[in-house]
């Protein structure tokens, strides 16, 4: 008997993404939106199956990406925040949120959404993660289409 291999690669059939962008810290989660555009076209996605929407910040990602994915209307989401420590347990409290909302939201809804979220020390880390190479928008581009494809691939 033959093993059964599904294949799987970041050019899924006319898929439709929603991003969501935190507003704090938005001179680097812009970067990482650019990063994540780039990726997106530069794998075939057309711009007009491409839609953004910003929300507060990242405690706020869980609910507009689950409304999203409510709607109907998308293949899988980009979920795009920075989370900087500061003095407090805040910190803490808001990775932990996000990092559990947006994985309930991928196992409850069964839609893929990935999790473009750093959580750093200070600025400093978080720019040196948005840039050209190794963007992490841009890689959580691709980690969403790849798991279109497999949800493609497997419904085939
Ligand atoms: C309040 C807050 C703080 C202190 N820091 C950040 C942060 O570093 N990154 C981020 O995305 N959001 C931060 N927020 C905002 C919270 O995510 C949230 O928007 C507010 O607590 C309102 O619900």
């Amino acid at each position: 008997m033959a093993i059964n291999y599904i294949e799987t690669n970041t050019r899924p059939e006319n898929p439709k993404i929603g991003i969501v962008v935190s507003r704090w810290n938005s001179s680097i989660t812009d970067k990482m939106l650019d990063g994540a555009l780039k990726a997106l076209k530069a794998n075939g996605v057309k711009e007009q199956e491409i839609t953004v929407v910003r929300c507060p910040g990242s405690f706020e990602l869980p609910l507009a990406v689950q409304s999203l994915i409510q709607s109907n209307s998308y293949d899988g989401i980009i979920a795009l925040g920075v989370i900087i420590r500061g003095g407090t347990p805040h910190f803490e409290y808001v990775c932990d949120a996000v990092t559990q909302g947006i994985l309930e939201i991928n196992l409850k809804l069964g839609k893929p959404v990935a999790f473009g979220v750093l959580t750093t020390d200070n600025v400093k880390q978080a720019l040196e993660r948005v840039e050209d190479e190794g963007n992490k928008g841009a890689e959580a581009a691709l980690a969403l289409l790849e798991m279109i494809s497999l949800q493609q691939n497997l419904n085939s």
